[in-house]
């Protein structure tokens, strides 16, 4: 059963062509099997895992799409955007982009481990661009869980060390240098380094590999943001840089 839902949702993506919700009354346990063999697919045609990502850690974003609970998702190596990289809209169905923070696992999460500090090596501001699978982005939380939390493409901006607190720093969201949304890492559960142990947790519980190098995106500061071929797409974060992308202009 779940294999067919998993094919749904890779057709989906793969053919640009939005499908439709899953039945309702599957279980969250069975919506990240479904997730696993999604991203089975997509390391079957060579992507490799390098990193997970937490959804719903903010009650804008939550509000936004309807849901309340926090999920958590795979980033592939197909999903890496360069900073300041073109991205290619052909490529998907209705993407929206979020401004996030990025951490760095130092090592490997040994099983059943209560991560302390010494887990993230590094941070990075960075942007997230989701890109439901579901016709009109609506979507339960199985529906979004089965689809790899919307995950579609990431851009991280540079690295640097975790060397002092992230809990209330200004978050800029804009659109060829225009403000589109502002904000605070403190909408990332009230800070973002609270994401570390909720997605070792939320990992272990699900079976999602935490190796050494591994990316975690923590979560959007803000709602997402709908945006237009031809433009400049940029996050900053207070005391971290910025990340940004370009995306693609049409052609004629
Ligand atoms: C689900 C993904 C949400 C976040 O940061 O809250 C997410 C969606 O809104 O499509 O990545």
């Amino acid at each position: 059963m779940s294999d067919d839902f998993a094919a749904r949702l890779d057709e989906a993506a793969t053919t640009r062509t939005p499908c439709a919700q899953l039945p309702a009354g599957l279980s969250l346990d069975d919506a990240y099997a479904v997730q696993r063999q999604l991203v089975d697919l997509r390391l079957a045609r060579g992507e490799r895992s390098i990193g997970v990502k937490l959804g719903f850690t903010s009650k804008a974003k939550a509000a936004q799409m309807g849901v309340a609970d926090v999920i958590i998702g795979r980033l592939t190596s197909g999903m890496v955007l360069a900073d300041g990289d073109e991205l290619d809209l052909s490529r998907l169905i209705h993407p929206r982009a979020e401004p996030e923070v990025a951490f760095r696992l130092s090592r490997a999460v040994e099983p059943g481990e209560v991560p302390g500090p010494d887990l993230i090596d590094a941070v990075a501001p960075a942007i997230e661009i989701i890109d439901s699978r579901y016709r009109d982005f609506k979507f339960s939380l199985a529906d979004v869980v089965a689809d790899n939390t919307s995950a579609a493409a990431f851009v991280l901006g540079p690295w640097r060390a975790l060397d002092a607190g992230l809990d209330n720093r200004g978050v800029l969201f804009e659109v060829d240098g225009r403000l589109v949304a502002s904000g605070s890492t403190a909408a990332i559960l009230g800070d973002p380094l609270r994401a570390i142990p909720a997605a070792v947790r939320m990992a272990q519980r699900h079976g999602l590999p935490l190796t050494a190098g591994t990316v975690l995106l923590a979560g959007a500061a803000t709602p997402a943001v709908a945006f237009e071929p031809g433009t400049q797409v940029s996050a900053t974060v207070s005391g971290l840089g910025r990340a940004r992308f370009s995306v693609k202009a049409r052609e004629e």
